[in-house]
């Protein structure tokens, strides 16, 4: 294992660039996927790789992969990286931490002249959060072949009339290069925690050795419109109070299986939305998620009971549409280790860890050998505007990052 170091300084510097594409008042970044502004970070992205010397290809869903030649070019490549788009209220780190730790790793090569065998590629997926366009991690989904090209085009704007395709073309990202079907030797991706685990314990680097699964659902609860003057309230079926309590039930349905059971409601719209109209239909999103799949399918059992039940009780009728899963995913035994003996190597406190969040790198080892690498972020918030991370931290995560690789890219 090589103990080779980052230029920290440089790495803080481009990640403050970054963000000020589409930088917002409490100091996070809205860079929504196939905005404008996702597209400048993207440009940015671009030109940086192409000073450092890389060639970079864009595929159909907008996949974006600079390579760094090696010594031997039939080699497949190791890749890294991770995501340029952000939530809404989203971070500086959150995604963009990763694509510029795998530049910098390219930056650091180039300044030692190290030629690796296998060529190394820094990928940006596109669309990783899934805030504008839904299911999230749809660009290395693609990739992975769990989605298709042409239902990832066609899928709607969230926010607005646009489709995703029609977005991809209009920011001139719908690359020509086709999607996946190509070996990699490797994935790593480094990433902020965006949990409070590795700050609580005094931690600097996350070795994640598999990442929870997730259930997302979207619910639609239809009772009927009618006059709030008018109405008695034992002749209402008013959907909004029946989604309140099937809202409740999600809760308690992640506090049933502690301590890992995760359970958010966090899209919610009311129709007709008027102050004196009892609201006929409710639409809201569930995310589920748990480290181990039978109990995924346990709160999902107890989810649809639940609200069966809340609507016969409410006279209202209840649609539950199963949006997506994917199950817990270990990562690479072997990649893992790598990423161990780096931050033992480089002296770094480090403990194993399982990532609450969802990641490219979890489609990623789908299709090759997969590994991540955490480090802190303050009071482990994230998909907030305060997210912050410390540059030691980053600068760390970003060695072993380039240590792990290394070990990859030679074997
Ligand atoms: O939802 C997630 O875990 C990721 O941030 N998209
Ligand atoms: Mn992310
Ligand atoms: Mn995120």
């Amino acid at each position: 294992m090589r103990n080779l170091k980052v230029d920290g300084d440089r790495l803080w510097a481009s990640l403050m660039e970054m963000a000020r594409i589409g930088a917002t008042p409490k100091g996070g970044n809205c860079r929504l996927a196939l905005s404008d502004l996702d597209a400048e970070g993207r440009r940015l992205f671009i030109r940086w790789c192409e000073e450092a010397g890389c060639t970079v290809t864009v595929d159909r869903v907008g996949n974006i992969f600079a390579r760094r030649p090696g010594r031997n070019p039939d080699l497949p490549p190791v890749m890294t990286g991770s995501h340029l788009d952000t939530q809404p209220t989203g971070g500086r780190f959150d995604g963009v931490y990763g694509v510029l730790a795998g530049l910098e790793v390219v930056r650091t090569l180039n300044d030692l002249g190290y030629e690796t065998e296998a060529p190394i590629e820094v990928a940006v997926w596109t669309n990783e959060e899934g805030a504008r366009f839904s299911p999230a991690m749809m660009g290395s989904g693609v990739f992975a072949g769990i989605f298709g090209v042409d239902e990832t085009l066609a899928k709607p704007d969230n926010f607005g009339p646009a489709t995703f395709g029609e977005e991809l073309r209009r920011i001139g990202f719908a690359g020509e290069a086709p999607v996946g079907g190509r070996p990699v030797k490797a994935y790593f991706e480094a990433h902020i925690e965006q949990g409070p685990i590795l700050e609580d314990e005094g931690k600097t680097i996350g070795v994640v050795t598999a990442a929870q699964g997730q259930r997302w659902y979207e619910i639609t609860v239809t009772g009927q419109e009618s006059h709030a003057g008018t109405t008695p309230m034992r002749k209402r079926q008013d959907a909004l109070v029946a989604a309140a309590r099937m809202v409740e039930a999600v809760n308690r349905i992640g506090h049933a299986h502690p301590p890992d059971a995760v359970a958010t409601v966090g899209a919610l719209q009311v129709s007709p939305n008027s102050r004196n109209t009892i609201p006929g239909r409710v639409f809201f999103t569930v995310d589920f998620r748990h480290p181990v799949d039978a109990t995924l399918s346990i709160m999902d059992e107890e989810l649809k009971r639940e609200c069966r039940g809340i609507a016969e009780a409410a006279r209202v009728t209840v649609d539950i549409t199963d949006f997506w899963y994917f199950p817990p995913t270990p990562f690479e035994k072997r990649l893992v280790d790598s990423v161990r003996s780096a931050a033992k190597a480089q002296g770094l406190p480090h403990r194993d860890i399982i990532s609450g969040a969802g990641h490219d790198a979890v489609y990623l080892a789908r299709v090759a050998p997969t590994a991540m690498v955490f480090v802190p972020c303050k009071g482990g918030i994230s998909h907030n505007e305060i997210e912050d991370a410390k540059k030691e931290d980053l600068e760390a995560g970003c060695a072993v990052l380039l240590n792990a690789i290394l070990a990859e890219a030679n074997a």
